[in-house]
């Protein structure tokens, strides 16, 4: 472990700033509280809070100044009161704890970290200091009952959980050393210092940072660990994304009780399933209230899904009769036209609208939105499991003084805010690498999510790629339904939509759109005509060598061991 005082003089750290909106606390043990701002997320509060009763608020904001963004970035525990936990306390049974990343300056604990906001070219220094508790399963030779000790990261289930790493999701920079290199482990009580260094040909746009440590990935994810990354410049110089209004939207859904203290039989097939009593938030708030916005005012919404299993399907509907309540399953005729300008932090070529949008955990979106008339309107998202819980994400009053003439939409970006197109490209090699992602929820846990039917091995290299290759990848999901779905992303490059067996992801509207996370359907079709679901995409590997991964953005099926390394050599 590097010791960050060996790593020369210090320069002066980027500056807080706070969210808009004041100060948020952890009020988990206050689920009637009403207050605005109040942070009123309680898994056993049932009902939603109402429009206009907690106000739509921001993450704090740490900004680069003069080609570098340089922060710490602590991993805190807190119970459900946000109060640091006593590590003598920690393993009581059935605790609940949530994990707060800190940066310089921050007094207290949020459930969303701090988006770290910086341009293309800039240098990111982030100093991890996790200060989570020890806990008895350190990883090495602990082992759960029955299970012949294994070391740390070979083990194919949740280990190690408050051993950390910090992931930059999106970004094209370097997997290797102390760049973006999730093969490390930071433990607790140790300091590491990461370093990003992007290129400038790098497309700005909306990414963010997370744990990926294998065996904590899920718990450290459910329980707070997610901030936005936006680098700036490309398109938000443009005129009409400009003038638009911006937000940050950071979705999550918190599963706050540890497992560390869960016995062997707890480790079951079911953990796998993506667990269906939490709650889902925006920037830490349950169903906010985004006030003061005029007709004809555009709205940038950068969306960053931090979800660890479900995915999101969102559209913005006018409030019926009855406040948060969406009004069908599906969106319907009559809803607010979503224009989504970036995928993925990458820009579209044409502007299209939409009616729903889809993200799968890990995707973001960058929309465009323009309220015609006033009125209150309903954030609706419906993942079309029947749960309530899956209800509205939001409500947004627009009720100023009408903008005229009424703000325009982009319509397309040219070829230089993109990544040149591999589609018509010649040199794409004529050779299909397929890669098959299963499950079986039978016996056999933790064997039971595999890719080309092997489980993640640290020391096996999978997948090998000469650097500069560009290639074709077919993606398989043979799970029994078109709705077990595995979310597939892959680190440093990203990669173009090409076809797939989804009726989305084949609409004329995302041909050749660039993605980092890209959900693979299960089986389709009947009789002969029945396969696995699949999704086609070139990636140009370009730039970076090293070692880094490929994997189920489900992120229980990632420490599960659906995950392989890529080696570009
Ligand atoms: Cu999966």
């Amino acid at each position: 472990m590097n010791n960050p005082s060996n790593l020369g003089p210090k320069k002066p750290r980027s500056q807080l700033i706070s969210g808009i909106g004041g100060a948020l606390v952890f009020l988990l043990a206050a689920p009637q509280a009403a207050c605005a701002n109040a942070y009123t997320l309680g898994p056993q509060r049932a009902d939603l809070p109402g429009v206009g009763e907690v106000a739509f608020v921001e993450p704090d904001v740490v900004e680069a100044k003069g080609g570098s963004l340089d922060t710490e970035l602590e991993v805190v525990l807190v119970d459900q009161n946000g109060k640091p936990v006593d590590c003598e306390a920690y393993r009581s049974e059935g605790a609940r704890y949530y994990r707060a990343y800190m940066a310089e300056g921050q007094t207290e604990p949020k459930p969303t970290g701090p988006t770290l906001k910086f341009a293309r070219g800039d240098r990111l220094r982030i100093l991890l200091k996790n200060r989570m508790c020890k806990t008895d399963d350190e990883g090495s030779s602990a082992g759960f009952a029955g299970n012949p000790p294994q070391v740390s990261i070979n083990r194919n289930k949740e280990h190690g959980i408050n051993h950390t790493n910090l992931h930059t999701h999106g970004l094209w920079v370097s997997p290797a050393g102390n760049s973006d290199n999730v093969l490390i482990s930071v433990g607790p009580g140790k300091d590491f210092q990461f370093e990003y260094l992007s290129p400038e040909d790098h497309v700005p746009g909306t990414h963010w940072y997370h744990p990926h440590k294998h065996g904590s990935v899920a718990t450290q994810v459910q329980t707070g660990m997610s901030g936005a990354l936006i680098m700036t410049g490309g398109i938000d110089e443009i005129p009409a994304v400009k003038q638009a209004r911006e937000r940050v939207m950071v979705i999550q859904r918190f599963e706050a009780s540890d497992r560390i203290a869960a016995k062997p039989a707890a480790v079951t097939a079911d953990r796998l399933r993506f667990p269906e009593d939490q709650i889902t938030t925006v920037n830490g708030l349950r169903a906010p209230t985004i006030k003061g916005v005029a007709p004809g005012q555009t709205e940038r919404w950068r969306i960053v899904s931090a979800m660890a299993a479900a995915r999101l399907n969102i559209w913005v509907e006018k409030l019926q009769s009855r406040p948060g309540q969406c009004g069908a399953t599906q969106a319907p005729a009559g809803t607010v036209p979503l224009h989504p300008i970036a995928y993925d932090g990458i820009p579209v070529a044409k502007v299209h609208a939409w009616r729903e949008i889809r993200l799968y955990p890990g995707n973001r979106a960058d929309l465009i939105l323009r309220f015609d008339e006033p009125g209150t309107y309903v954030i609706c998202n419906n993942p079309r499991s029947g749960k309530p819980d899956f209800g509205p994400i939001g409500y947004l009053q627009v009720d100023q003084a009408r903008v005229e003439p009424p703000m325009p939409i982009p319509d397309a970006f040219g070829p230089k805010y993109r990544y040149p197109s591999l589609l018509d490209d010649g040199q794409v090699a004529k050779l299909q690498r397929q890669i098959l992602f299963s499950e079986d929820y039978g016996e056999g846990f933790p064997d039971s999510v595999r890719i080309d039917n092997k489980q993640f091995d640290p020391n096996r290299v999978d997948q090998r790629v000469p650097l500069g290759a560009k290639q074709e990848w077919v993606l398989k999901n043979d799970s029994e339904t078109e709705g077990d779905f595995h979310p597939y992303h892959i680190h440093v490059n990203p990669f173009q939509l090409v076809d797939s067996s989804d009726p989305i992801y084949s609409d004329d509207r995302m041909k050749g759109v660039w993605l980092d996370v890209v959900g693979i359907p299960g089986s389709t079709g009947t009789g002969e005509g029945r396969g696995p679901g699949y999704v086609k995409i070139r990636s140009h590997f370009k730039r970076f060598i090293g070692l880094y991964v490929i994997h189920c953005h489900i992120l229980s099926h990632e420490d599960g061991g659906m995950m392989q390394i890529v080696e570009v050599y």
